[in-house]
């Protein structure tokens, strides 16, 4: 049984977004191909309350792109984004939601960010997406979306450690690219991991 997760393809993550991902909707093409090749699609959603905990708004004095102490998690500062009942924190249009059996709301405890769509950063509360997997008899587990270089790489780590045959799909996926190369860094990391890098066209063909 093979599961396809798409990871945060909301408004905020692409071209006009609040946190946009360089050309991060031009994945959304192949994600919705990709679909129609799984027994189970799910889809994760950043969904913060306007105090969350990683917008640099929330930290006088700071801006985003700095480091801060989040109850003793290093945190990265973003900008305002995601926030529930904004048009941000919605699936793009473009996306075909039709497939998707379950979506996993994460980052909604103001106190800790939650880039991985089964935990939150400090591994302390799970989501429920690793119990939902394993009771439908997932095996294999697919991860596409926004950003490469944070919520995939998370997500696919989780999956990995909870048992999971993990596979990035790379040209279903975009990332933010703070640093040059974090990217790339990001994807060398997954590999060493044991993530299995591949291309869409491996799997459309
Ligand atoms: C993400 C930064 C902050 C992501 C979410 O979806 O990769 N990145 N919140
Ligand atoms: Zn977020």
């Amino acid at each position: 049984m093979k599961a396809l997760i798409l990871v945060d393809i909301q408004y905020d993550f692409i071209s006009g977004g609040a946190l946009a991902v360089p050309e991060g909707e031009t994945i959304i093409p192949t994600v919705n191909q990709l679909q129609q090749h799984f027994d189970l699609v799910i889809a994760t959603q950043d969904f913060h309350p306007a105090d969350h905990g990683s917008f640099a708004t929330n930290h006088p004095g700071k801006n985003p792109g700095e480091v801060t102490d989040l109850n003793g998690l290093p945190q990265i500062l973003w900008p305002v984004h995601c926030v529930q009942g904004t048009r941000g924190v919605d699936f793009v249009e473009e996306l075909n939601m039709e497939k998707v059996e379950k979506i996993f709301p994460k980052g909604t405890d103001k106190g800790i960010d939650s880039y991985s769509g089964f935990f939150d950063n400090g591994h302390k509360k799970a989501t429920g997406l690793g119990d939902y997997l394993k009771e439908k008899g997932v095996k294999e587990v697919f991860v596409v979306g926004l950003a490469t270089d944070y919520c995939v790489k998370f997500t696919a780590l989780d999956a990995l450690e909870l048992g999971f045959e993990t596979y990035l799909i790379k040209d279903a996926s975009r990332g933010v690219n703070l640093q040059p190369g974090d990217v790339e860094k990001a994807i060398k990391e997954l590999d060493g991991q044991g993530v299995k890098i591949v291309e869409s066209k491996s799997i459309l063909a």
